[in-house]
C-alpha cells in the first residue's frame, strides 16, 4: 500500500527563514552567520513539528495507549536537523529552499553541534529505538538527563587524547521546549520519620532533606512519513528557591548554600565511561534525579484519566536501560505506599507488572554495585524499601531452595540477594523487581542465562528473553549515504525505508554486473568524500582506491584495538623486510574516545597515532599502507565513515561484546565483517552467510573455559610464534617512539600479570595468527573485483533483521504490548 507523503510547504519555509533572520538577529541573509542561519531554519522546521507534535498528543489523550517510558542516562542523538527533514519527508524541498537562497543544506546541516548526550553503543541504542517507536506509531517518552556538557570533544595533541568540554549548548538549542509547568521536586538526604496518622496508617516521611527543581526540556522524536511525534523528555536541576534572607538568620544559611550546589552540580556533565562504572556519589544523585522526575510524571500522567493505580501497569511500561534508572523500582514502590497509600503487596504487584530490564554486558567492571552507607545517606526513604524488597526476596529464596536435596542455600543467596557485602547490587535489584529480563543478542542472552546469571534463570525462567539489537536505517542509509539510498530505491523501490526485510530483494542483483559496477562506483565516491575529510582532518592523503578498513568504536582492551594495529605494526615490518611481496593497498581507518582516566586505552591511541606518523611518512611504504586516527569519533562523522568502509572490524574477545551496533551499521553500507564470533556478529554471519564474513579466533566458549581453568600462557606463544615475537618486539624496541619505555605497558599487560589482572586477559596472543590469516584472505577477495562486489552486496542485501524497527516491534510484541496510534498524517 502506497502512503501518500507528509506534506511540507516550500515556500512557507523560505519565509520563514528569512523572518527568522530577522526577528531572531535584526539582519538580512547576506548579514547573517552560517550559524545564524542554522538557527533561523531549525526554528522554520521546528515549526511544521510542533503542529504534528501537537497531533499526536491530541491522538494520544483520544485513544488512550499505553505508553512505554524508556529510561536510560544516556541518548546519543547525533544531529537533529538532517534527520528531522528525512523523518518529515522534508529533505528534498528544504534542500531546494536552500539552494533557491544560495545556501548549501551539507553547511547548514554542519552548524550543528552534536547532541552527545551518550558514550557509545547503549546511548545509541536509545537514539534508534526513539527513531524506530515513532516510526512504528507508538506512544513513547525517552526519559533522560539534559547535561550541560555532553560527551568531550576528543582532540588529539601529540599523539594523545585531550579533552576539552562539550559545549553543545552553548547557542541554544532550537529543537527543544522547556517545560518548567512540568517540573517535579526531587528529594535527596536527611532522615525518614515514621509515625501514625489520624486514619491509623503508618507514614513514612523523609525529612531534613535537600530538595532541586528538576525541569524537563521537550524535544521531537519524529516518525518516518506517519505524523507521528514522540517526545524525549531530558530533564535539568535548578534551585527550589533564590536565597533567602530569613534562612540566614534561622541558621539555615549552610543548607541553602548546599542546595543550591547541588543542582548546579547535578547535570553538569555525562561520566563519560562506557561499560565501566566509576562509583561516584554524583552519579547516583544523577540516576535518583531523572528516575524520581521521570517516575512522578508518568504516574500523574497515568491518573489523568484514569482513577485505579493498580492498574498503572495497563497504560504504562517503564523499560529499564541497563541498571543504570533501576532505582525506578524502589521509586515507584514509595509512590504506590507514600502518596497512594497502597498496601506493600499491591504496590508490588503493580511495580513488577511495569519495570523490565535490558543488560548490555557482562563485563564484571560494567555491574552497579553501591556502598550500602552511601545509599543508605542519599536516599533513605529509598533504601529502607530496598531494605524490605531484599528481605523479602531472601526469604523467597530459602522458601524455594530450602529442603532442595543438592542445593547450598546459602550459595544461593549469596549469588542473588540485592544487598549483600555491603553493596547494592542494581542487576539484582532489576531482575526482582520487574518482569522482563533481556539480553541484546542471542549469544549473549544464552550466556547471561547460562553463566552470569544462571541461578536468577533457573528461579524465574519465565522472565529472560532476548531482544537482538538494531539499527535505523533512516539515519544510517538515508542520511549517512544519500547516493546508496536512492540506488537501492531504484532498484527495489522505498518500502525498505520502513521494512528493512525489504532489501532482501537486492538479492537478485548481487550477481549482475551492472548492479555490481554501480554498487562499487558508489562506494567509491564515499571514499572520496572520506579521504577529503582526512585530508582536511589529519592533512594525510589516502588512496580511494585501498581498501577501507575501519574499526570505529569506544576504545576498550576487550575491544582489541591494540590486536589490530600489532598485526599492522607486523605488516609494517613484512613490508619492509619483503619490499617487492605483492600487497593491495589498505588504509587503517581508527576512530575510537578512552574514557578519560583509563590508562591503558589512552596509551593504545598514543599507540596508533605513533604508529600512523612512521608508517605515513616512511617512503619504503609506497603508500601501501596508510594508518589514519579519526579525531573526535561521533555520531556525525560516523556517519561519514560507515559510508565509506570496506571491512568493518569487529574483533572483541568472544563472549565480550554483548551485541555490537556499529557492525550492523557497517554491514547496512555494504561492508565486510572481519571478526569474532562474538555478540550480534553471530548472527549476521548467519544472515550473510560464513562466506561473505570472514570469521576468526577463539569461540566465546573456549574464551571461558580457559578463563575458569586459568591454564592460558600467552608466553608460550610469544615464544614459540615469531610473527607475535616480533610484533610485540616493536612495541619496546624505539621503531614507535624514541623513548623506548613509552609503550612497555602494553607490552606488559600482554605478557604479565598485572594489578591483578591476567596475562593478556584478552587474548590477543591466542588470536593473532588467525586474525592475520582472516586478513589475508580479505587481500585475495579484494583483489577480485567480481568477488568483492559480491560480497558487498551480499552485505546490505541480508542486513534487513538488523533495523530497530525490527527490534522494537519485538519488544512491542513480546514484553511492553502497546497499541499503535492513530494519527491522521498531513
Ligand atoms: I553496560 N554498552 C555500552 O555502550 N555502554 C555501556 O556502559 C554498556 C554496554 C554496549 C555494549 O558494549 C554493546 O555490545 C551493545 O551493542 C550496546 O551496549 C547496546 O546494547
Amino acid at each position: 500500500m502506497k502512503k501518500k507523503p507528509l506534506s511540507f510547504d516550500k515556500d512557507l519555509f523560505k519565509r520563514s527563514v528569512l523572518y527568522n533572520v530577522k526577528t531572531l538577529y535584526r539582519k538580512t541573509m547576506e548579514e547573517a552567520t552560517p550559524q545564524e542561519i542554522y538557527q533561523a531554519a531549525a526554528y522554520a522546521i521546528k515549526d511544521a513539528i510542533v503542529d504534528h507534535w501537537m497531533t499526536t498528543q491530541k491522538a494520544a489523550a483520544e485513544q488512550d495507549p499505553k505508553i512505554v517510558y524508556y529510561m536510560s542516562m544516556e541518548f546519543l542523538m547525533g544531529r537533529a536537523f538532517g534527520n528531522n527533514l528525512i523523518n518529515l519527508q522534508a529533505y528534498k524541498p528544504v534542500k531546494e529552499a536552500l539552494d533557491e537562497l544560495g545556501l548549501d543544506v551539507n553547511l547548514v546541516e554542519d552548524q550543528e553541534p552534536d547532541p552527545a548526550l551518550g558514550n557509545g553503543g547503549l546511548g545509541r541504542l536509545a537514539a534508534c529505538f526513539l527513531d524506530s517507536l515513532a516510526t512504528l506509531g507508538y506512544m513513547a517518552y525517552g526519559c533522560g538527563i539534559r547535561y550541560k556538557y555532553g560527551m568531550f570533544r576528543q582532540q588529539i595533541k601529540d599523539g594523545y587524547q585531550v579533552e576539552v568540554p562539550d559545549t553543545w549548548l552553548e547557542n541554544g538549542n532550537p529543537f527543544e521546549l522547556r517545560r518548567s509547568e512540568l517540573a517535579k521536586e526531587v528529594k535527596f538526604g536527611g532522615y525518614v520519620n515514621m509515625f501514625t496518622d489520624e486514619y491509623g496508617r503508618t507514614i513514612f516521611r523523609q525529612e531534613g532533606y535537600q530538595v532541586v527543581r528538576a525541569v524537563p526540556y521537550d524535544l521531537p522524536v519524529i516518525g518516518y512519513g506517519n505524523g507521528v511525534v514522540d517526545t524525549l523528555r531530558i530533564w535539568d536541576a535548578e534551585p527550589i528557591q533564590c536565597f533567602q534572607l530569613d534562612s540566614f538568620d534561622k541558621g539555615d544559611y549552610q543548607k541553602a548554600v548546599e542546595q543550591e550546589n547541588l543542582a548546579s552540580q547535578l547535570c553538569e556533565v555525562l561520566y563519560p565511561n562506557d561499560n565501566h562504572i566509576a562509583g561516584k556519589e554524583l552519579r547516583l544523585k544523577q540516576q535518583y534525579f531523572f528516575i524520581s522526575a521521570s517516575v512522578q510524571t508518568a504516574v500523574q500522567r497515568y491518573l489523568r484519566n484514569h482513577d485505579d493505580i493498580r492498574k498503572l501497569y495497563e497504560k504504562t511500561v517503564f523499560q529499564l536501560n541497563d541498571t543504570h534508572p533501576t532505582v525506578a523500582v524502589a521509586e515507584l514502590m514509595r509512590i504506590l505506599m507514600d502518596d497512594y497509600y497502597l498496601s506493600w503487596d499491591d504496590a508490588w504487584d503493580v511495580t513488577t507488572k511495569t519495570c523490565c530490564y535490558t543488560n548490555h554486558t557482562i563485563m564484571s567492571e560494567a555491574l552497579e554495585k553501591w556502598p550500602v552507607d552511601l545509599f543508605q545517606r542519599l536516599l533513605p526513604r529509598i533504601y529502607q524499601i530496598v531494605d524490605e524488597i531484599n528481605r523479602r526476596f531472601v526469604d523467597q529464596i530459602m522458601r524455594t531452595y530450602s529442603g532442595s536435596a543438592g542445593i547450598d542455600v546459602q550459595a544461593k543467596i549469596r549469588s542473588m540477594a540485592i544487598l549483600y557485602d555491603n553493596q547494592v547490587k542494581m542487576a539484582h535489584l532489576a531482575i526482582v523487581g520487574g518482569h522482563s529480563v533481556n539480553g541484546v543478542a542471542k549469544l549473549h542472552t544464552e550466556i547471561l542465562k547460562q553463566r552470569e546469571l544462571k541461578d536468577f534463570y533457573e528461579m524465574m525462567p519465565e522472565k529472560f528473553n532476548n531482544k537482538t539489537n538494531g539499527i535505523t536505517q533512516r539515519r544510517f542509509l538515508m542520511h549517512a549515504n544519500p547516493l546508496l539510498a536512492d540506488w537501492v530505491t531504484e532498484k527495489i523501490g522505498d518500502d525498505w525505508i520502513t521494512d528493512l526485510s525489504q532489501m532482501d530483494k537486492l538479492k537478485d542483483f548481487v550477481n549482475d554486473k551492472k548492479a555490481q559496477a554501480e554498487f562499487m562506483d558508489i562506494k567509491l565516491k564515499n571514499k572520496q568524500r572520506l579521504a577529503e575529510y582526512i585530508l582536511e582532518h589529519n592533512g594525510v592523503k589516502v588512496d580511494p582506491k585501498s581498501i577501507f578498513d575501519v574499526q570505529v568504536k569506544r576504545l576498550h582492551e576487550y575491544k582489541r584495538q591494540l590486536l589490530n594495529i600489532l598485526t599492522v605494526m607486523y605488516k609494517y615490518h613484512d613490508i619492509k623486510s619483503h619490499p617487492n611481496k605483492d600487497f593491495y593497498p589498505k588504509t587503517y581507518i581508527f576512530g575510537a574516545k578512552a574514557a578519560a582516566g583509563y590508562l591503558t586505552a589512552k596509551l593504545t591511541i598514543k599507540l596508533i597515532n605513533s604508529v600512523a606518523e612512521v608508517i605515513n611518512n616512511d617512503p619504503d611504504i609506497k603508500g601501501k599502507i596508510k594508518v589514519v586516527f579519526i579525531e573526535d569519533y561521533r555520531v556525525s562523522n560516523a556517519e561519514l565513515i560507515f559510508a565509506a568502509a570496506d571491512v568493518s572490524e569487529q574483533i572483541s574477545t568472544a563472549s565480550k561484546e554483548a551485541s555490537g551496533t556499529g557492525n550492523m551499521k557497517m554491514m547496512l553500507n555494504g561492508a565486510v565483517t572481519i571478526g569474532t564470533m562474538d555478540g550480534a556478529n553471530v548472527e549476521i554471519v548467519n544472515e550473510v552467510g560464513e562466506e561473505n564474513a570472514f570469521i576468526f579466533g577463539l569461540s566465546s566458549q573456549e574464551v571461558m573455559e580457559y578463563e575458569k581453568n586459568g591454564n592460558y600462557n600467552p608466553m608460550d606463544i610469544y615464544n614459540s610464534d615469531p610473527n607475535v615475537k616480533k610484533a610485540l618486539d616493536m612495541l619496546v624496541d624505539g621503531t614507535f617512539s624514541k623513548d623506548k619505555e613509552l609503550f612497555r605497558p602494553l607490552y606488559n599487560c600482554l605478557l604479565n600479570k598485572v594489578g591483578g589482572n591476567r596475562a593478556d586477559q584478552y587474548f590477543i596472543l591466542k588470536d593473532f595468527e588467525s586474525y592475520l590469516e582472516a586478513q589475508k584472505k580479505i587481500s585475495d577477495a579484494y583483489a577480485d573485483k567480481k568477488r568483492w562486489a559480491k560480497m558487498a552486496l551480499m552485505n546490505t542485501a541480508c542486513c534487513g533483521k538488523f533495523s530497530s524497527d525490527r527490534t522494537i516491534q519485538e519488544y512491542v510484541d513480546e514484553v511492553w504490548h502497546l497499541d499503535k496510534l492513530n494519527v491522521e498524517a498531513k
